[in-house]
């Protein structure tokens, strides 16, 4: 079984705790897309949902397959957010903003009732770090905010080196104007003390480590999918 038939069927597995008339936040990402698609054939099926994109490329692709779209003022309390990850631990701690749209899935997380997340296995590690953490930070004053995340990151023993991203010869921003750094840091064995460290940074607008934030995880391997409980 491939990567892609994989997230087809994590997403498969989502869509099933999907229910008639719920408010939906929906994620960004590749898994995330064939959730969308999945979704849409419900929708044109008769489903009715009311779904809130944590990206503008989301939006775009809900509004091109007929997944009619609320904004997060419309529709503040959502029932469920089904969203991806690029790593993911034991606990349901994520690495998330691979996608560039960290920011506004945390916010469309945090106004969800609950979060499932969908992942093929591979995302799923012994402990978070393999994947460069995102960083969004503010583009004021962005060389003093990598070097305060240079010394936050010293403090707690991570070593490692932070990358501005790009897209193409630019600075990549994001929908909310802002740039990434994505931190090298290595195993990060304490994510909540990081976070709290990279929050305390003024130039730091929202890092991609998700805590206590997913209630549920669908992980599809080459046999059936799985699910971890936080
Ligand atoms: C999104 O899911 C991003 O936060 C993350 O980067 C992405 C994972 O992408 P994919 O599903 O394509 O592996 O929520």
């Amino acid at each position: 079984m491939d990567a892609r038939e994989m997230k087809v069927k994590a997403a498969a597995a989502a869509l099933a705790h999907v229910e008639d008339g719920m408010r939906l936040g929906i994620g960004t990402g590749s898994t995330a897309e064939e959730f969308v698609r999945l979704l849409a054939e419900k929708v044109h099926g008769g489903l009715r949902v009311q779904g809130v994109p944590t990206s503008e490329r989301t939006a775009r692709l809900c509004l091109e397959l007929g997944v009619s779209l609320k904004s997060l003022d419309e529709l503040p309390e959502l029932d469920l957010t089904i969203d991806g990850a690029d790593e993911l631990d034991g606990n349901l701690t994520l690495i998330k903003g691979g996608g560039g749209a960290l920011l506004r899935e945390k916010i469309v997380a945090a106004a969800s009732e609950r979060v499932i997340v969908i992942a093929d296995e591979s995302k799923l590690v012994e402990t978070l770090g393999a994947f460069p953490l995102p960083i969004e930070i503010n583009p004021f004053g962005q060389m003093a905010t990598r070097i305060s995340i240079e010394k936050a990151a010293a403090r707690l023993g991570l070593g490692g080196s932070l990358s501005m991203r790009k897209s193409g010869d630019e600075l990549f921003t994001t929908d909310g104007g802002h740039y990434i750094v994505d931190a090298s840091f290595g195993r990060i064995p304490d994510a909540e003390a990081l976070s709290a460290e990279l929050h305390s940074i003024p130039g730091v607008v929202e890092h991609g480590l998700f805590i206590h934030m997913a209630s549920l995880a669908i992980i599809a391997g080459p046999a059936r999918a799985r699910t971890l409980q936080a």
